[in-house]
């Protein structure tokens, strides 16, 4: 008797895998673990009658000659199958995307892929076996959980080739939908409706803002989802959840952002934790809750302003070129300081042009060379005041299609931002 089966606590990429096996060994039966997750319940209590599972109950464990594993590598895992331990001469086959456990196989199909079912359908293609659209539904929905939609830098290249596959073994994407939006369910909606009846709006300066704070017990996953839900009904700049888990007394704030004035990393990283300008994060000890209300608010106040000025993330000193050095000299200098443009000033130290890789192809001859590099250079540059936000340092350049801009104080440049610096800026790639 040959059997498959998968890790307790299965998952939509364990059971894809799982019934994957059925595909590619026809003669084997499908052991389902009794834990298995939520949302799979829901999707099964539609499906199951298309699918045999089995319990481990239900088998003779000594008929039992083969045994298929996917998604683990890992006796523990299994349930209600230990005593084929020590069974010999059990032809053991395992397909898995996790490092290596303690079941020995003869036979190990081990990539690391984002999810497990992918090495499952690439056997099933190279078989050419015959898939049902309810089938690849099934698998792709493993993919797209395992992999976050194949967002997870986990994914691999072999995990979209296969989802593109099941697509075109037409996988329904509105039933992938409904079973898969687990994210927000009736924990969730919970909190959501409890934050909402203890909101209030503040107005600090001239942005709107909301603080929610409510008691938890326990964990409670994808509370970043109800925060941006929140802030959305609320219909607020800035929105923060304080989330006081009862159970250790450990706070959770979680803030959105819909403005690029209320820097929400920027805030997040004063209390310890991370984020983007739209979103972050931060866990606090022994949190007073009321304390920490108006610490937000102070952070409020005392960041909008900082937090989005170009003085701070400026690359300076700025190498600047009078305009009468020849071009020449000019391409020398770029190339030893590995930039690809500079600013351009006359005598007294005032911006009158730039100079990029771009204004290099006007060059014709090579006699041009010696020319001043004012003949070359764009006039009239794009500079910005030093105490605009990054965003407007990011529109100009889109405007303009320039990658670097002056910036300027009382007349005089004092740095420049570049098109990388910007986007060190957006992925909050910048050290603390
Ligand atoms: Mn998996």
């Amino acid at each position: 008797m040959k059997i498959s089966t998968t890790h307790t606590g299965s998952d939509f990429d364990a059971i894809a895998s799982l019934a994957a096996t059925s595909v590619i060994y026809p003669d084997t039966i499908l052991v389902l673990p009794n834990s298995i997750n939520p949302n799979l319940k829901a999707f099964l209590s539609i499906h199951k009658d298309l699918f045999d599972f089995k319990s481990s109950r239900d088998i003779e464990i000594d008929k039992v000659t083969s045994l298929i594993v996917v998604d683990t590598s890992s006796w523990k895992r299994l349930e209600g199958l230990q005593s084929l331990k020590d069974k010999e001469d059990l032809n053991i086959t395992i397909y898995d995307h996790h490092p290596m456990d303690d079941i020995e196989a003869g036979h190990v199909i081990r990539e690391k892929t984002g999810a497990a079912i992918t090495l499952l359908i690439q056997e099933i293609k190279r078989l050419k076996k015959i898939i049902t659209p309810i089938q690849a539904t099934l698998f792709l929905m493993g993919i797209y959980e395992d992999t976050g939609n194949l967002t997870f830098t986990s994914t691999t290249p072999l995990d979209v080739h296969m989802a593109a596959y099941l697509l075109d073994r037409r996988a329904d994407l509105s039933i992938l939908n409904t079973f898969l939006q687990h994210a927000y369910g009736k924990k969730q909606k919970d909190v959501l409706a409890r934050m909402l009846l203890k909101t209030e709006r503040l107005n600090i300066d001239d942005f709107t803002i909301s603080i929610s704070t409510i008691d938890i017990h326990g964990r409670v996953e994808n509370l970043a989802i109800v925060v941006q839900m929140y802030r959305e009904i609320v219909n607020v700049d800035a929105a923060f959840g304080i989330f006081k888990d009862t159970k250790t007394d450990k706070c959770m704030i979680i803030g959105r952002s819909g403005t690029e004035e209320i820097n929400m990393g920027l805030i997040m990283r004063s209390l310890g934790g991370g984020g983007h300008p739209g979103a972050g994060s931060a866990q606090i000890k022994n949190c007073n809750s009321e304390n920490l209300e108006s610490m937000l608010l102070e952070l409020i106040k005392g960041n909008h302003h900082s937090s989005v000025s170009l003085g701070d993330i400026m690359s300076y000193p700025v190498i600047t070129v009078n305009e009468n050095t020849p071009i020449e000299e000019v391409a020398m200098l770029l190339r030893e300081k590995g930039c690809t443009g500079v600013p351009i000033t006359d005598k007294d130290n005032n911006l009158v042009g730039i100079i990029s890789r771009r204004d290099f192809k006007k060059i014709r001859k090579t006699a041009q060379m010696q020319s001043p590099v004012k003949a070359f250079m764009s006039r009239n540059p794009v500079s910005i005041s030093y105490d605009k936000s990054a965003m407007e340092a990011a529109r100009l350049m889109i405007r303009h299609d320039i990658g670097r801009i002056p910036i300027m104080r009382d007349n005089k440049i004092i740095g420049i931002i570049t098109r990388s610096d910007t986007m060190l800026y957006f992925y909050d790639l910048l050290p603390d």
